[in-house]
């Protein structure tokens, strides 16, 4: 029951919402029904949905189609370095893992040619992975490889690091990337993939990876906004002085 304090019984609800979270809710568990929360608390379905509503807003909440309302994780967060996703996971504790959705040998268009110092038409091989923590989707990412470079990459086992496959069968170690962020909503194609709404934040990375030899590979990976965070130092330029 909310007590007569002077806040709006939504604003009183979500401060008790709060609460349960804190203290009795583990990250990704439901939390109880609209209907339930009616009854437990003797409000209204329009101040559930705005207590609700707000903890989402927050980022407390997270609202999964087709489930209902979960206690949001917290974020994994990274550092800004050039680590393969598999890396990545592993130091921060989380177990990655991989689905294969696609790996064939395409031509390459204009742009990908570019990054990659090559000739439109060259051949690559483009593999499309969904990139896994604990279980549960994290990114999306398409890239490509020259097929010059790496003949035989499709019959690897891409399941794990794509980068140790490059460095133990081929010998090539990527040592620098240039790499371009930007924000977008996830989308149809993407929210069925990363199992979140069609307007959830995903954080877009497209990487151009390059070896002692020039570069060699380009990814576009989508990151979960809900589940991803970065983190980077900054330096002041010289110019900024
Ligand atoms: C990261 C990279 C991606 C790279 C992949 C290799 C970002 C934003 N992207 O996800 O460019 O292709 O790692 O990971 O960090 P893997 O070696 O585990 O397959």
């Amino acid at each position: 029951m909310l007590n007569d304090s002077l806040l709006p019984k939504h604003a009183q609800l979500r401060a008790a919402l709060l609460r349960t979270i804190d203290e009795e809710l583990q990250p990704g568990a439901m939390i109880p029904s609209e209907r339930d929360l009616t009854v437990r608390y003797d409000v209204s379905r329009a101040t559930v949905r705005a207590a609700i509503s707000s903890l989402v807003n927050e980022g407390r909440l997270t609202t999964v189609p087709g489930r209902g309302t979960v206690v949001t994780r917290p974020r994994v967060e990274s550092n800004l370095h050039l680590a393969s996703f598999t890396q990545d996971m592993r130091q921060r504790g989380h177990r990655p893992s991989t689905e294969v959705l696609a790996c064939a040998v395409v031509t390459a268009g204009e742009v990908t040619a570019k990054a990659l110092g090559l000739t439109p038409g060259d051949r690559l091989w483009e593999i499309e992975r969904l990139r896994l923590a604990d279980d549960e989707p994290m990114a999306h990412e398409i890239s490509w490889y020259p097929e010059a470079v790496f003949p035989a990459l499709g019959d690897e086992d891409l399941n794990g690091s794509i980068y140790a496959v490059l460095e133990s069968t081929y010998g090539v170690v990527i040592t620098d990337a240039h790499q371009t962020t930007w924000a977008e909503q996830a989308g149809p194609t993407y929210a069925h993939l990363l199992e979140v709404a069609e307007t959830a934040p995903v954080m877009a990375f497209d990487r151009v990876g390059s070896s002692s030899e020039g570069p060699v590979e380009q990814t576009i990976s989508r990151y979960r906004g809900d589940r991803y965070q970065l983190s980077m130092g900054l330096q002041r330029g010289p110019s900024a002085r």
